[in-house]
């Protein structure tokens, strides 16, 4: 059993969706580094079928480090370039399955079948469930959803020795590159004990795992089965988000403590992943939500205390099958993207908010109010405080907070530059004129 590593006192992640290697160690040096980003997550950088859409990268058809996003070289440039910006790098990483189509040939040469990757599997190697074409057919039979074909990909079988072997070398040959953890694709195809017995075999072990388990309330397969490897993505809570912020209200977002979730120190939460911008996994916001909802539930999730949140940076597109734009070179531009690319993790209250987060730390929440249902304020003890206007007119109040006397940027407004609204604190209350459909944010680290 991997002991669980929080991510200390940089705890946001970007997840730096198809982002070529180099551009991402580029990146880290210029914005995210100093910016206090904790973590970048990488798109899987295996050999993967050919093709321009985003999802060659999760048909993997061998170990050789080659991928649309870099070779090996990239890939050991970026993790010394990000960690010389004090930045960790998170690898997507695949290990339940193999490729999905019949056969063809892999971005380094390797030419394959549905069953049969020279060199690394044969036959042998995968799961033949029984069900008509191998498919999962009913995901509430956990036999079924762990050993039948997810979208049709060749199921490996992760109950063997050869198998597990096999992904732990993969697996640690990234360790061997100082790659800091992974992001577990598919995890719930896979069994707890499948994957701690990989993780087993890794040297060094990984400081940071998060797994992608989607589960809904009442489903056989719970992300909290999962914890005891590291954190597991929850759903439930961008699908919560979505809704509050689409109409239902944000008042009901104080905590989140359902039994059936998993707990806040396993959590890892996100606004939207490259999944469910495109509308797959679980209904997200995303870049096109109306009433700037995508920007003030980013806010709320990097204010509020539960789970470790991961910001999705990503790009414009027409199909939800578009590959990368700008043949896969990341591009930014002061506070937005270039050529193609979004860049979420500059936007000015993006950019704001990773500071407040790693000001207030493991601070509680405290001092809520919620005058009305698309309205909320609350402090996170007395190093930090937030007001979210959901309403489509301002919110003039004074609030009651437990920060220190004196004048404060608003990060929401003014990043991480002071040039925005300035608020003053006196007594342990100040006013503010929250605009509509957005936010104000101040800590102990924005004083002006
Ligand atoms: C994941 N997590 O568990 C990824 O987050 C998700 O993006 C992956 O799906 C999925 N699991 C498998 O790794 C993506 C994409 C699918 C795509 C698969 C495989 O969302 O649309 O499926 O990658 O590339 C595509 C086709 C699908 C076809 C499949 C196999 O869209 O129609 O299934 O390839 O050829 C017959
Ligand atoms: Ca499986």
């Amino acid at each position: 059993l991997v002991a669980r590593t929080t991510p200390g006192s940089k705890p946001v992640i970007i997840q730096m969706f198809q982002w070529s290697y180099a551009s991402v160690a580029q990146e880290c040096k210029e914005f995210i580094g100093p910016a206090g980003y904790g973590f970048v997550q990488v798109s899987p950088p295996t050999e993967h079928i050919t093709g321009s859409q985003w999802w060659t990268d999760y048909q993997p058809v061998s170990y050789t480090l080659t991928s649309k996003h870099g070779n090996r070289d990239d890939l050991k440039n970026m993790v010394d370039a990000c960690h010389s910006a004090g930045v960790k790098v998170l690898v997507d990483t695949v290990w339940n399955h193999m490729a999905g189509i019949d056969s063809g040939s892999g971005v380094a040469g390797t030419q394959f079948s549905h069953y049969n990757y020279p060199g690394t599997y044969s036959s042998d190697n995968f799961h033949y469930c029984g069900t008509p074409g191998n498919d999962i057919q009913d995901w509430n039979n956990r036999q079924q959803v762990q050993t039948c074909e997810l979208a049709n990909l060749a199921d490996l079988a992760t109950e063997t020795e050869y198998v597990r072997n096999r992904l732990a070398q993969y697996g640690n040959d990234l360790m061997s590159l100082g790659v800091d953890g992974f992001r577990l694709d598919a995890a719930k195809h896979m069994t707890v004990d499948d994957i701690q017995n990989i993780i087993g075999r890794l040297n060094p072990k990984p400081q940071y795992i998060t797994q992608e388990v989607v589960s809904g309330d009442g489903e056989t397969i719970q992300g909290s089965e999962y914890t005891g490897i590291g954190d597991v993505h929850e759903f439930r809570y961008t699908v919560q988000l979505k809704e509050a912020f689409s109409g239902n209200g944000i008042s009901g977002l104080q905590s989140f403590n359902d039994p059936q979730w998993t707990d806040s120190s396993h959590a890892n939460v996100f606004v939207a992943n490259h999944d469910s911008e495109r509308g797959n996994a679980a209904p997200s916001l995303n870049v096109n939500s109306p009433s700037n909802t995508y920007i003030t539930a980013n806010i709320f999730a990097l204010a509020h205390p539960y789970g470790t949140p991961t910001v999705l940076s990503s790009y414009s597109f027409g199909s939800n099958d578009d590959g990368a734009p700008n043949g896969g070179a990341g591009s930014c531009s002061g506070s937005g993207g270039a050529n193609g690319w979004l860049c979420q993790h500059r936007w000015t209250p993006i950019a704001g908010m990773v500071q407040f987060r790693n000001t207030v730390g493991s601070s509680g929440l405290n001092n809520w109010v919620s005058p009305q249902s698309q309205q909320i304020a609350f402090g996170r003890g007395s190093a930090g405080f937030v007001a979210i206007n959901n309403a489509d007119s301002e919110w003039s109040a004074t609030f009651q907070t437990s920060l220190p006397d004196g004048t404060y940027c608003d990060v929401v407004s003014g990043g991480t530059s002071c040039s925005g609204t300035k608020f003053t604190v006196s007594g342990g209350s100040f006013t503010a004129t929250v605009p509509a459909r957005n936010a104000i944010a101040i800590h102990v680290g924005s004083k002006a």
